[in-house]
């Protein structure tokens, strides 16, 4: 008799370029795919993470608006959704989430580069991506969003200044995350709430996810402080995805212990 048993494995969800012109962070996803399939059996944490967990990669999650920033405004943030009324064009995918949607850093105005859009999840990226997180809750245990800059861990609350309910707990898995990133090169990041770390912004994806259940939710800002910005140059490319692995793999094997 034969008796097949199907395993679902724990997974965590790790989405890369909600905005468009943050370019390492598409990069970013590259690298974490390469470095999974070319160290696992090698990596002794790479291997065990890998045979017990499933890690779920979105490389370019706001592809129209990446795209756009390459072949016509290298500084466009937003999605490229259309509305009839409204000539000015996109919503910010990091505003649009049912997360204290348009309550506060976020505006109404269509051609704000950060219009929370028509309703949540109006925009198509944000919409899928939404019903496969809750489709899959319970085997997400992480949600990682990566962005950039500025050199921050940020996690809930960015819709507002209450802290969330594993505050503690999300500090102190940060200042671990921090100090592995930092043990590479000595890049130094800032970790925290998003509200008191960067500025309060409702409608975000690390928020929202939180709220549904997933309670390592994470938003990675990445190099740099502001000399380069967005224009991150080729040089640091590789320097920011090795240090950012670091990172990363710290996070996923407390997620796997835990
Ligand atoms: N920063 C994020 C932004 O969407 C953020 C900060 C994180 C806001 C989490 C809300 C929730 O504005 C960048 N650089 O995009
Ligand atoms: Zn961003």
């Amino acid at each position: 008799k034969h008796l097949l048993t199907f395993v679902t494995k724990n997974a965590i969800f790790l989405d890369c370029g909600i905005h468009a012109r943050e370019w390492i962070a598409p990069a970013f996803c590259q690298w974490f795919v390469k470095e999974a399939l070319s160290t696992y059996g090698s990596d002794s944490q790479m291997t065990s993470l890998l045979d017990q967990m499933d890690v779920y990669v979105l490389p370019v999650f706001n592809i129209d608006g990446y795209d756009y920033t390459h072949k016509s405004n290298r500084m466009w943030r937003k999605t490229r959704s259309r509305k009839s009324g409204s000539s000015c064009i996109g919503a910010d995918p990091n505003r649009n989430w049912n997360a204290g949607w348009c309550t506060i850093g976020a505006s109404s105005n269509p051609c704000s580069d950060t219009f929370c859009g028509y309703s949540p999840e109006s925009e198509i990226e944000v919409k899928n991506v939404a019903d496969f997180i809750r489709r899959n809750k319970s085997i997400i245990k992480a949600y990682l969003t990566i962005h950039s800059y500025s050199q921050l861990l940020l996690f809930p609350y960015s819709y507002t200044f209450q802290l969330a309910a594993h505050h503690s707990e999300l500090v102190s898995m940060m200042s671990g995350a921090s100090a592995a990133l930092r043990s590479l090169y000595g890049t130094s990041y800032t970790s925290g709430p998003g509200a008191a770390t960067i500025y309060p912004a409702a409608g975000g994806s690390d928020d929202w996810a939180y709220d549904l259940g997933v309670k390592y939710s994470y938003t990675f800002e990445l190099r740099d402080t502001g000399r380069y910005g967005f224009l991150l140059p080729e040089s640091q490319i590789k320097p920011t995805c090795e240090e950012t692995m670091l990172a990363v793999k710290y996070i996923a094997a407390y997620v796997q212990k835990n």
